[in-house]
């Protein structure tokens, strides 16, 4: 079984839809092994896409991060990181397929909804950064 790390952001929070998001979690057969909801601080935002430091979008991406709660997760099924980016659906919601979660609660490529790790290193350092044993 493979384990990714998942995020509903402060957009998809502030829009009350946790419980929809969970329930697609759910019927997409993942099994939650581990979920937190909190307000990330700035320096966590920043530290936890240290990958994309440097890019126009870092400031704005790591101020919206810690704007609101968020609900963190660790989920477990056969493919799940790839599993899990497909029902994400891509980056931005105007182009993602029909159906997926950023199509259905995306606002922007920025306020997207989700977040998803996009491969076995980094869903392992992602799930390590927030559910460290
Ligand atoms: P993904 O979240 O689909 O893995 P990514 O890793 O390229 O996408 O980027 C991480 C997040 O950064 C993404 O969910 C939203 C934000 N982002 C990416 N590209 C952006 C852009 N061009 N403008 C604003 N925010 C962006
Ligand atoms: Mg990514």
């Amino acid at each position: 079984m493979e384990k990714t790390l998942a995020i509903i952001k402060p957009d998809a929070v502030k829009k009350r839809v946790v419980g929809k998001i969970l329930t697609r979690i759910e019927e997409e057969g993942f099994e939650v092994s581990e979920m937190e909801m909190k307000k990330m601080t700035k320096d966590e935002a920043k530290g936890f896409y240290i990958v994309h430091k440097g890019k126009p979008f870092y400031e704005s991406l790591t101020d919206f991060m810690s704007s609101g709660k968020v609900v963190i997760l660790a989920l477990e099924r056969e493919n799940a990181i790839r599993h899990w980016r497909l029902t994400m659906g891509a980056t931005d919601p105007a182009v993602a397929t029909e159906g997926t979660l950023r199509r259905q609660y995306g606002f922007s490529v920025e306020r997207n909804a989700v977040h998803g790790s996009d491969a076995q290193e980094t869903a392992e350092w992602e799930i390590n950064y927030f559910f460290k044993k």
